[in-house]
């Protein structure tokens, strides 16, 4: 192979020794062939990978992959110059998909997801965080996880699941918010952990959505029960989610554009990742930027997401987020990648990937491109030549 990043660092001439699903050695090509592990050389499977990029698998670490129907009548209406609030407000947006969902059969809900995931793995991707939160009853809730779970089982990919019970009020708990929170708290919450039906737990803390105390609540539930947790936060306004979210120890705070200093640094002191999502940004065409100098200068890590939903980033295209990252937030291409591998891993909470080092899983791309700069570059997809999830090979795209 000509390049090998392990972590942020790029290595020509690299190469990397795998056993089973496990990487068990990086280094030089030299050093390589002379591993103690190699007896014997001959039976080595070599792949070349010759003026090619080899990547650690990259990890989508935010989505809404699981929904029924599609919101383009409301993209109509934003272009027409009505707000995502005022739609939510006068009962669109997350709530339309709500009812689309609930209505929808579990095999339909697996047919749109695993076609989504489908592109996703197509692009590199070998890991991907998916949420529930269109359901918004303790069954709905189940059958969006248990279709999200499902994803691992026909496609070559692992998933995180997040239950986002606090996503929207709906419509039967209008003006009863409090009430509603009651039940995931009292009854949604404890049911999915003990189904085993989540990996962490998510809100939406926004004046559209919930506020600090009832997201607390959640929270402290999540903890009671053993679960990390997440956090939609200062998507929309500063509501001071990002301080919320590191009070908790979350494992990410997402969005975070109108996050100022003190945020900044709450997040820091509590290692909490600041998940950036430009598909929203433009999908919304939002003005205020997450302030990513302020990430920079308290060394928040940043990964990047598609945010995949069907209401604010229709998008399925992690690389675009990779090009998007780049030029709407200013990233350069090694911040962007590192956030789609080693800071996506971080924000899920995984130290087994996201990196190319001995020991870690043996997940990994190879692109025909020479530098970070030319994975970044182009504005849309670009397929890799090879995937290799948990060691085996997944898809290979012969040269032209
Ligand atoms: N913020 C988002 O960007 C998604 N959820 C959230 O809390 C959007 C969900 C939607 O509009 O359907
Ligand atoms: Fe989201």
């Amino acid at each position: 192979m000509a390049d090998a990043p392990s972590g942020a660092d790029v290595v020509n001439n690299g190469a990397l020794l795998t056993h089973e699903d496990k990487i068990i050695a990086v280094g030089s090509a030299e050093e390589i062939l002379m591993h103690p592990s190699l007896t014997n050389a001959s039976m080595l499977d070599r792949i070349d990978c010759k003026n090619q990029l080899l990547l650690p698998g990259f990890i989508d670490c935010h989505t809404h992959l699981v929904y029924a129907g599609d919101r383009s009548r409301e993209f109509e209406q934003r272009l027409e110059g009505v707000s995502y609030e005022e739609i939510a407000r006068l009962g669109g947006g997350i709530r339309s998909t709500v009812t689309d969902t609930r209505h929808s059969a579990q095999e339909d809900l697996v047919r749109g997801a695993v076609s989504r995931a489908k592109r996703m793995c197509s692009e590199g991707v070998t890991t991907i965080e998916v949420k529930g939160g269109y359901g918004l009853t303790l069954e709905c809730e189940q059958k969006m996880l248990r279709v999200a779970r499902s994803l691992e089982t026909v496609l070559p990919v692992s998933v995180h699941t997040t239950f986002l019970g606090a996503h929207a009020v709906p419509e039967e708990f209008s003006g009863r918010s409090d009430g509603y929170i009651d039940l995931v708290c009292s009854v949604m919450l404890p049911e999915i952990a003990k189904e085993g039906l989540a990996d962490s737990v998510d809100a939406f803390c926004e004046n559209i959505a919930f506020s600090e105390p009832q997201v607390r609540r959640v929270f402290e539930k999540a903890h009671a029960l053993g679960l990390p947790v997440r956090l939609h936060a200062d998507q929309l306004s500063n509501s001071q989610g990002a301080r919320l979210a590191a009070e908790f120890s979350a494992l990410s705070a997402d969005h975070l554009e109108y996050t100022d200093e003190a945020g900044v640094r709450a997040l820091k002191q509590a290692g909490t990742v600041a998940v950036l999502l430009p598909g929203a940004f433009y999908f919304l065409k939002e003005q205020q930027r997450p302030p990513v100098n302020l990430f920079r200068k308290h060394q928040v890590p940043m990964a990047l997401a598609t945010d995949c939903n069907p209401g604010s980033s229709p998008v399925e295209s992690l690389l675009l987020i990779l090009n998007m990252g780049c030029v709407l937030f200013g990233l350069t291409p090694r911040e962007a990648v590192a956030g789609i591998t080693v800071h996506a891993a971080k924000a899920l909470g995984y130290s087994d990937r996201g990196v190319l080092a001995s020991g870690k899983r043996a997940d990994f791309s190879v692109f025909e491109v020479e530098s970070l700069a030319q994975l970044c570059y182009p504005v849309g997809t670009r397929e890799p030549s090879m995937v290799i999830q948990a060691g085996n090979l997944v898809s290979k795209n012969p040269k032209p």
